[in-house]
């Protein structure tokens, strides 16, 4: 139901609680349509402040009885709407008392996936960011952290809560969690499961029992993420000193979920598919994102848990730092330089994409409508990588001192982004007002770069710009820390990498004694979230991508000459320069070089990365275009390379079994490239064969996208034959028929695949399968100048709204880049914006999206 009026939350209007919470219990007696949920909470003034109301949330609530301190309450004696209720300060006792209420709700009309849920049979709950409410009357407000006791009735087999369990008798069970937490990260699941168990030793020595709570049948493919929660372990003791803090640690994986997955204490919910793989079912990047995910919800038991967030404007203090923590791991695991390089890729293709659009925010926003809507690449990503510029700049000594302080002066607290700079001010010293302009500043910084070699002294001259943002016209200058190497003529590095600290709009850095003007290699390793505008010429790229030391710099160099190539190609149908075909031929043969490098080399711009570089050109985009020509390139590297391209598809086999580990995937990753390039050459006998002979899910679907190419119709059928009792696997061949469709007939596609027998619009994976197939991974298809893929999706979103908002806005987003193309495609996407937007009965959520898109 639409909101009267739905109401814009600001972080200015922040205050504390009038009462806290001591301690919480809660009896659960589960039945799909009538589940009753009994509240004991007690109560505290928070003598901080005057003594006031109690302010209760609650949604979809049918109230059953209320007391305090055992009195009933009467109708009369509190005020309540559909999301609250209070009791007015007059009414209650003067400084503590038991708050009991009994509510009803019923988990299987729940089709939001918010609250508590049904999937598959089971029960769960998803309560981050505001879904407790809609199990009970709270405080749902992550300040507020206390102890929960959880008792549950159900004769399912398996209940499980937050904590320690204390007691299973019959069909009761109870789960104690000792350390206070807000409401978001209660979870509960009741349901017919299966564990795979393991234990963990602490390095105190306490003995951890660790689960993985599965549907029957898919135990099997539970072992890659226990080892992964093992090594995350291991890894959070090792590197941060941070050790796990109950006698269990659960994971539930489940198939209806709205997001990746949920660091609720001591129980955390899983999207299936970042839990259960096997080789012939998951692919390498499946098993990467499984190893990180697993890595990233553990990891928040101590940044996210421990200490939580004041408030959720302060959502990137537990976001931007785990997945910052997220990526270390993964990049110890896997090799640090292609993990930066698929860090970037992903910040640039999400969050760079969200700055420049009308959905522009700041890292820590300062409004919202719906907080959902700020599960953002910004808040992530960008997040993230203000702590990685934080770390540049006040050492590894210093970030791991401010940590330190951060954990045992915050423990147990819901902290604020002034308590983050705070710890890092009082660690090291240093002044970071200005560097706090990060989290509250939009837009992407573009640093510009001009440089003069006279007497043995090369000068950078570096300017620094953030455009105007919606609602943020003034921006002032930010403090960016851009690592700089200088190599030789010859290739030599002849300045190993320095950090310039800029702090002005423009400022000039001097590198003396030099014998000849070097070639800088500016932005090593990404050390700042910023579009760098500078491009050297042809030549000093091309030195670069041979010789720069900075891996990510040396694939950057490959990846802006690509670039520039496909908008020459673009502009006038400039073919690409044998020079530039043989210098990215070179790094590809080069065999001492990580093949999972080599792959990211010869990876051409995302369709998406070509439109903004058109825009930055002055071009107009045409999504239909750049779709050839991004293919056209791609030929024409084949046609260059074809030699080596054929000797790595026949050197790059990985014997033995199946190992996701970095040396065979990277090996896959590189192989299978070359035979997506070589097929469009040769013809599908060697696509067809790979299909044939493949032994792992990596190999047959990047065989299945050539044949998809290549027209094959037969190879779905075979496809689907196979996989059919599959549901993860069925996700995939959903999305990659959508994502291989000739553009002219992908919502033809899209549609039919809709209407296919295996498709359930209502679980989010399968949604996303097609939908975004359409939206995310076909875009010339998407803007078909028809308007059909635009129609579609509104279609969709309409429909997907009335039972699960919080999926219709995020895939909304689709949409977020429309002012970038021409008038006719702009005029189709306002008019299904309009159509959304004026529809009956739309979610807050969607409300909010659209909204921002019109606007911006
Ligand atoms: N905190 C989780 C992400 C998450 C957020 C919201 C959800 O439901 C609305 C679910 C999960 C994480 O960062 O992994
Ligand atoms: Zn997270």
């Amino acid at each position: 139901m639409r909101d009267a009026a739905p109401q814009t939350i600001h972080l200015s209007d922040y205050t504390p609680p009038n009462w806290w919470v001591e301690a919480v219990e809660l009896d659960f007696t589960l039945d799909p349509k009538v589940t009753r949920v009994t509240s004991r909470i007690r109560f505290v003034r928070n003598t901080q402040v005057a003594r006031g109301d109690l302010h209760l949330d609650g949604e979809a609530l049918t109230l059953i009885s209320a007391s305090i301190d055992g009195a009933s309450l009467s109708e009369n004696e509190y005020q309540r709407t559909d999301t609250a209720l209070t009791v007015p300060a007059d009414r209650l006792p003067e400084d503590a008392f038991t708050w009991e209420a009994e509510v009803q709700i019923s988990p299987a009309e729940n089709t939001a996936l918010e609250g508590l849920y049904m999937s598959g049979g089971m029960y769960c709950t998803q309560c981050e960011a505001e879904g407790f409410r809609k199990i009970t009357y709270y405080p749902d407000r992550p300040d507020v952290m206390a102890p929960f006791t959880v008792r549950i009735d159900s004769p399912m087999p398996v209940l499980l809560s937050n904590g320690n369990p204390v007691d299973r008798h019959g069909h009761i069970a109870e789960w104690h969690d000792p350390w206070p937490k807000p409401a978001y990260l209660f979870a509960l699941v009741a349901g017919d499961l299966v564990a795979y168990s393991d234990h963990f030793i602490t390095r105190s020595g306490r003995t951890v029992a660790l689960n993985i709570w599965v549907r029957r049948g898919d135990e099997g493919k539970t072992h890659y993420a226990m080892g992964a929660l093992k090594r995350a372990m291991t890894w959070d003791e090792e590197v941060y000193a941070r050790e796990y803090d109950l006698d269990v640690f659960n994971i539930v994986a489940v198939d209806d979920f709205n997001m990746g997955a949920m660091e609720n204490k001591g129980l955390n919910v899983f999207n299936s598919k970042y839990v259960l793989a096997s080789p012939e079912t998951a692919t390498d990047r499946d098993y990467e994102l499984i190893e990180g995910i697993i890595a990233h919800e553990y990891f928040h038991n101590w940044t996210g848990n421990r200490i939580t967030c004041r408030d959720w404007f302060q959502l990137c203090l537990k976001e931007g730092l785990t997945v910052f923590r997220d990526q270390q791991f993964s990049g110890d695991m896997r090799g640090e330089a292609v993990q930066r390089i698929d860090n970037v890729l992903q910040l640039r293709a999400r969050q760079f994409r969200e700055d420049a659009g009308p959905l522009a925010h700041p890292v820590r926003p300062e409004s919202f409508v719906e907080i959902n809507n700020f599960y953002s690449a910004t808040v992530y990503e960008k997040g993230a990588e203000v702590i990685g510029m934080l770390k540049r700049l006040v050492g590894d000594d210093g970030y791991d001192k401010a940590l330190d302080l951060y954990f045992t002066r915050h423990d147990g607290e819901a902290a604020t982004i002034e308590d983050w700079l705070r710890v890092f001010e009082d660690a090291t010293g240093r002044d970071l007002s200005q560097f706090k302009l990060w989290y509250l500043q939009a837009g992407t910084p573009r640093i510009s770069v001009r440089d003069d070699f006279k007497n043995g002294t090369y000068i950078l001259d570096i300017t620094q710009v953030t455009n105007p943002t919606s609602g943020q016209a003034d921006k002032h200058p930010l403090v960016i820390p851009v690592a700089v190497g200088l190599i030789g003529a010859d290739g030599e590095e002849v300045v190993p990498t320095r950090v310039l600290e800029l702090t002005q709009t423009r400022q000039s850095f001097r590198f003396e004694g030099l014998s000849a003007r070097p070639v800088p290699s500016i932005l090593r390793g990404f050390s700042a979230p910023v579009i760098l505008d500078y491009t050297p010429g042809f030549e000093d790229r091309a030195l670069l991508l041979a010789h720069d030391t900075d891996p990510f710099n040396k694939w950057e160099a490959g990846r802006s000459l690509s670039r520039d190539t496909l908008l020459a190609m673009l502009r006038d149908g400039t073919p690409p320069a044998a020079a530039f075909l043989d210098a990215l031929t070179t790094v590809v043969r080069d065999d001492t070089l990580d093949p999972a490098f080599r792959a990211l080399v010869l990876a051409l711009p995302s369709e998406h990365e070509i439109t903004q570089g058109c825009v930055d050109a002055g071009m107009v985009p045409d999504p239909t275009q750049i779709h050839e020509t991004r293919k056209a390139l791609a030929d024409r590297i084949a046609g260059a390379a074809r030699d080596t391209l054929e000797a790595i598809y026949n050197q790059m086999v990985t014997a033995g079994s199946y190992s996701s580990d970095s040396v065979p995937s990277g090996k896959r990753a590189l192989r299978n490239t070359a035979l997506r390039l070589l097929t469009p050459l040769d013809g599908p006998a060697r696509a067809r064969a790979h299909y044939d002979t493949a032994t792992n899910m990596t190999d047959q679907l990047a065989a299945f996208a050539c044949l998809l190419d290549a027209g094959d119709t037969e190879v779905a059928v075979r496809f689907h034959d196979q996989w059919q009792h599959d549901r993860l696997v069925l996700d995939k061949w959903f999305m990659l028929q959508v994502a291989h469709a000739k553009p002219q007939d992908a919502v033809k596609y899209a549609k039919s695949l809709s209407e296919h027998i295996d498709f359930d619009w209502k679980n989010p994976n399968r949604f996303r399968s097609v939908i975004g197939g359409l939206t995310a991974t076909n875009p010339a298809g998407f803007h078909d100048p028809s308007g059909a893929g635009y129609a579609f999706l509104a279609d969709w979103l309409l429909r997907l709204d009335a039972i699960n908002p919080q999926t219709a806005a995020r895939m909304s987003t689709a949409f977020e880049t429309w002012r970038l193309f021409d008038v006719d495609r702009q005029a189709l996407i306002e008019e299904q914006l309009r159509r959304i937007a004026g529809a009956d009965g739309l979610s807050r959520d969607l409300t909010e999206m659209v909204g921002r898109m019109m606007a911006g």
